[in-house]
């Protein structure tokens, strides 16, 4: 099978893509929220109460991250192929905080859910890439602030990056593929729905079960991300 080939396409990626590579989900029985609580560490309510436990979520996951065992896997390949095969033509949307997409060589890609390998700044809004643990004692090279920077990540209440970007590229595409998200989180839980809503786009979801919102994609392929992803796009 493969993606027909009429215009512009958008994908949307979440946690189920990146499982294969090492990375844990949010929802699944194993997931992150089966260990910590998200009002917690995931909403800006969480951070302020207290922040050391924040930063420490973050840190064991940024680490993890960059362990030598997290690589991309055949799903993040075949999806950086099929962009340089099409060029302008593919905008990857992704929910994920991790770096595989690009280390397997997507570049339009846009996080909507911000970066782990990045902070921000929370008194001048620089935005500054980090690998290291993150901790009260850090200053903002930008505005020389100490004890600002938070992760570079959306939380619960917070809007997501990009969302103009995203719904012009939602209006205009021809094929929206969503892989390996349980469409529990808004606004992407809503792009289907959107996009079927204008009704000039194929709609496709790649995940291993059906998602919350199943029912409204036109096609759907259940199946690990890293046999079904290749098998669809190539
Ligand atoms: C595999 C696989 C394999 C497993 N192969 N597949 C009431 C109603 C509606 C909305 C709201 C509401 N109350 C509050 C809201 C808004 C809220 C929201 O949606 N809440 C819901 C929980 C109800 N949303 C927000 O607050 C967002 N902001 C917002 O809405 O702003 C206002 C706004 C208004 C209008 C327009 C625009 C904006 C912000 C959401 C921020 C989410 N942040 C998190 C955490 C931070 C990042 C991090 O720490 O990593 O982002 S939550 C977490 O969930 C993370 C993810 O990106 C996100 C989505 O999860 P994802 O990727 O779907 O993972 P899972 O685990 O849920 O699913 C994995 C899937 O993979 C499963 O289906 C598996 O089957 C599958 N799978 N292995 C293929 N090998």
């Amino acid at each position: 099978m493969s993606p027909p080939r009429t215009g512009p396409i958008v994908i949307l990626t979440g946690a189920g893509i990146s499982k294969e590579s090492g990375l844990d989900t949010f929802r699944d029985a194993d997931g992150i929220w089966a260990r910590v609580n998200l009002e917690d560490v995931a909403t800006p309510e969480g951070f302020a109460r207290d922040p050391e436990l924040v930063q420490a979520f973050y840190n064991d996951r940024r680490r993890g991250l960059q362990s030598d065992n997290v690589r991309p896997n055949a799903a993040h390949d075949a999806l950086a192929r099929l962009e340089a095969e099409w060029a302008d033509e593919v905008f990857l949307v992704t929910q994920n905080i991790d770096d595989l997409h690009e280390r397997a060589g997507s570049r339009n890609l846009l996080h909507m859910h911000g970066e782990l390998l990045k902070v921000r700044c929370g008194a001048c809004a620089a935005v500054h890439p980090w690998h290291d643990n993150l901790g009260a004692e850090h200053d903002c090279a930008a505005c020389g602030e100490t004890g600002h920077l938070r992760p570079d990540i959306v939380w619960f209440g917070e809007m997501p990056f990009g969302m103009e970007r995203i719904a012009d590229a939602l209006d205009r595409c021809a094929l929206f593929l969503s892989i390996g998200t349980s469409g529990t989180v808004y606004p992407a839980a809503g792009f289907v729905a959107e996009v079927e809503r204008l009704g000039q786009a194929h709609t496709v979801e790649l995940n291993m079960e059906a998602s919350l919102g199943a029912t409204l994609f036109r096609e759907s392929v259940l199946g690990p991300a890293t046999r079904v992803v290749p098998a669809y796009v190539e």
